[in-house]
């Protein structure tokens, strides 16, 4: 993907929907304004309701501007959604991920939701080598093409990549 540019207004052209999936407290808010307005805090505030946040992209290869509305997603909502991505808190023990995953892959499924990435949020509170990708990807059971993605709100580690991912994949399958 070539440089881009970013806007926090959005403009005309292709607009990709993403919703943010998991347990209160697992980093979604974190992830969604390390997104837009590249920052972090540690005060933590619930939300109970679905908030968006929007970024608009001007990419070599698409040659429309691409606006990107991330959603924090607390309960159903109104607009559609063409990718879910579940957050996992990565500090939760392996052995526990499995049946977080798939209650939130029903839940995706329940809104009809069936483009479903996974990432796992705060990978700078742990000690986090190159097995443990590969750990979660067995532990999942995902296909071979599904990426296990592993961000950090706080240090911006991995934020970009999951969005540039989920954009290319969208653009690709238009
Ligand atoms: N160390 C560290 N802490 C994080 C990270 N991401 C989030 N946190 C902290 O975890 C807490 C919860 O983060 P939020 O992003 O508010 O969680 P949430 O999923 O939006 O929670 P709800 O709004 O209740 O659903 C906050 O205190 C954050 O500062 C991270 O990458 N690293
Ligand atoms: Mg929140």
């Amino acid at each position: 993907m070539g440089a881009c540019t970013t806007k926090t207004t959005a403009i005309e052209g292709f607009v990709i929907r993403i919703g943010l999936l998991g347990d209160s407290v697992c980093g979604k808010s974190s992830i969604l304004k390390r997104f837009t307005h590249n920052n972090f805090s540690l005060n933590y505030q619930h939300n109970t309701k679905n908030l968006a946040g929007i970024k608009s992209y001007l990419l070599e290869e698409s040659f429309v501007p691409v606006t990107v509305e991330v959603w924090e997603v607390q309960s159903e909502l109104s607009v559609p959604i063409d990718i879910a991505v579940i957050i996992a808190d990565s500090t939760m023990p392996i052995s526990d991920l499995q049946d977080y995953y798939w209650k939130y892959l029903q839940i995706a499924k329940s809104y009809g939701w069936n483009k479903v990435y996974i990432a796992l949020s705060k990978t700078d509170i742990k000690d986090i080598d190159d097995s443990y990708g590969p750990k979660v990807h067995e532990a999942l059971v995902l296909n071979p093409e599904q990426e296990v993605f592993l961000t950090s709100a706080l240090t911006g580690k991995g934020i970009d990549a999951l969005f540039k991912s989920i954009i290319t994949h969208r653009l690709r399958s238009r």
